[in-house]
């Protein structure tokens, strides 16, 4: 007997509804792609990957505008069992010139715009295919793949096979390539696809980016997975995803899509009378902003937290009869989602305790591309995965996330290491050192402000700083405030104590 296809995108494709003609995806500028329309585009595009003959494994990097076309570049890669690699459209050249000199793909593709600059890149690095693709759906790669047909047979896969890298940022050094296999994804996609209760007639609303895990993987999994029809928002605009609301049941956002629609008057319960379910995650959601929410809509906003590297590991519950939605919590570890919270020693801690959050299951990831060593400091011996977040649980199972023990900081769902941009702005010149820390913005939950020392003698201005950072990094990374300073607070062992730091400017962006 042939062992079963476990290639992600057949389960995907096991889920488009019986009539292939009904809508799959409606996009803002109204146009309208049927599940038929997924079925042969993304069969084109998969033999168009295949008649390159790539190398097993080979990495197909993709840095455009969200489109439907981008996402159906995505569904492609699977279906023809290649590994996709999702670059955020804000990266510079510093930053895309390492994902590619570390991903080494085979396949590279770039908006029409930046094709110059990116195929110098990717030329230099060896990646003999780079392909364009507009939002507009011109460019490149979709007049190649025209001529390929519409039939294609899923690439076996099994479930340990890599279907992603996902770049994430190290606390030192630079970024780490979380390898995630078709199984990591597919067991995420089905227990979230349970646990949130996705019914025949749910209409998702998908107005997240998708180059990161949850509008990639939570967003779009689950709508395939369950048939459903998805209103496509390029950008987010808190006008249209209100508008959209009277035709959708699900919505799913980081919390600053729900702090932006909470200042629509537009905003009210007849607005989401046929609403059946908000998600939030990817950072804290305020108790204010869910209580607000309540208040204004009568919905209470389920959050869940997970990464990159596992994919979603809590959920707050869907069904009430597993406990209420608790604000300032992430709620219950999923099903098959092993959670514990570790002390200093290593040992686990008692309830109610806080220490390190630590967790095991199907979803967690193969591994760091191409560090070993990394990886092997991000596992427990006896095989637990450190996430890095510090929290604790409560006696009734709920998790909650009080810290971070990995100096990040999570601005609008967009992780900024500050070592990265620190790194930045001490190559300046007559820059002596400098400390990067996050600190409370009422749009973005957490930004970065810059705290700079100059060499002795240099002067330095904080708007040069910043306009020299502007050039060279992605835009969320920007601090949006820098200071110079005589000098950083730092203890009797010589380490800077940004605790000071965002003390001292915590009031910043507030009132
Ligand atoms: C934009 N800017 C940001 C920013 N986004 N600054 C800090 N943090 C951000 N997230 C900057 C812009 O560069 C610009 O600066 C200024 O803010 C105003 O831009 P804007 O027009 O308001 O931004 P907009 O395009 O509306 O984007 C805001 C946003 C976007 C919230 C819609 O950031 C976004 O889509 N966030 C979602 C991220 C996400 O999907 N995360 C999931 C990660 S997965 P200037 O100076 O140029 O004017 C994950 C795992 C999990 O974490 O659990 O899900
Ligand atoms: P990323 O590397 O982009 O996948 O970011 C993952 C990190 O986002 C986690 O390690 C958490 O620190 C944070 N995160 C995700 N969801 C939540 C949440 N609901 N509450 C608090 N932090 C969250």
């Amino acid at each position: 007997m042939s062992t079963p296809n476990q290639n992600l995108f057949a389960a995907l494709r096991a889920g488009f509804p019986a009539d292939l003609d009904t809508i799959a995806v409606e996009t803002d500028d109204e146009l309208a792609y049927s599940w038929r329309d997924i079925e042969r585009a993304t069969a084109m595009l998969a033999n168009l990957l295949q008649s390159l003959q790539l190398p097993e494994g080979s990495r197909i990097a993709v840095q455009v505008e969200k489109s439907v076309e981008a996402m159906l570049l995505y569904l492609a890669t699977l279906r023809a069992g290649y590994v996709f690699l999702p670059l955020n459209t804000a990266y510079q050249s510093a930053e895309i010139e390492y994902f590619i000199g570390n991903a080494e793909p085979a396949v590279v593709v770039c908006t029409p715009k930046n094709f110059g600059w990116v195929s110098k890149i990717a030329f230099q690095a060896g990646t003999h295919n780079v392909f364009t693709l507009g939002d507009d759906r011109t460019g490149s790669l979709l007049d190649r793949a025209a001529v390929h047909s519409d039939r294609h047979e899923i690439a076996q896969r099994s479930a340990d096979d890599l279907a992603a890298i996902l770049y994430t940022s190290g606390t030192t050094g630079r970024s780490k390539g979380a390898m995630l296999t078709h199984g990591n994804l597919l067991s995420n996609a089905q227990v979230l696809k349970d646990y949130w209760g996705w019914q025949s007639g749910d209409v998702l609303i998908h107005a997240l980016p998708i180059f990161h895990v949850h509008g990639l993987f939570v967003a779009l999994h689950g709508a395939l997975l369950n048939g459903s029809t998805m209103l496509w928002q390029a950008k987010f605009d808190p006008k249209k995803a209100i508008a959209a609301m009277s035709r959708a049941t699900i919505f799913m956002g980081v919390p600053t899509l729900y702090v932006r629609m909470l200042a629509e008057p537009a905003l009210t319960r007849e607005a989401v009378r046929t609403m059946r379910l908000f998600i939030a995650g990817s950072a804290p959601l305020l108790p204010e902003t869910f209580n607000a929410w309540r208040e204004r809509t009568g919905h209470t906003i389920l959050e869940r937290y997970g990464m990159s590297e596992t994919v979603m590991l809590t959920s707050n519950p869907y069904d009430a009869k597993l406990g209420e939605r608790r604000a300032g919590t992430v709620g219950f570890p999923l099903p098959g989602v092993q959670l514990r919270v570790v002390g200093d020693d290593g040992g686990e801690l008692p309830t109610g305790e806080i220490g390190g959050i630590q967790v095991k299951g199907p979803n967690v990831f193969k591994g760091y591309w191409r560090m070993p060593e990394k990886t092997a400091e991000e596992f427990t011996s006896d095989g637990w995965f450190r996430t890095g977040d510090v929290g604790k649980v409560d006696e009734r199972g709920y998790v909650s996330i009080v810290g971070r023990s990995k100096d990040l900081i999570i601005s609008g769902g967009y992780n900024v290491y500050p070592a990265e941009v620190e790194g930045y702005i001490n190559e300046m010149p007559g820059v002596a050192e400098s400390a990067l820390v996050g600190v409370p913005h009422p749009d973005f939950g957490e930004v970065g402000v810059a705290v700079v020392v100059g060499k002795s003698g240099a002067s330095l201005q904080a708007e040069d700083i910043i306009a020299s950072l502007k050039a060279r990094l992605a835009n969320f990374k920007i601090p949006k405030r820098c200071f110079v300073v005589e000098e950083l607070p730092r203890n009797t062992m010589g380490k800077v104590q940004k605790n000071l730091l965002r003390e001292q400017h915590k009031a910043l962006f507030q009132g």
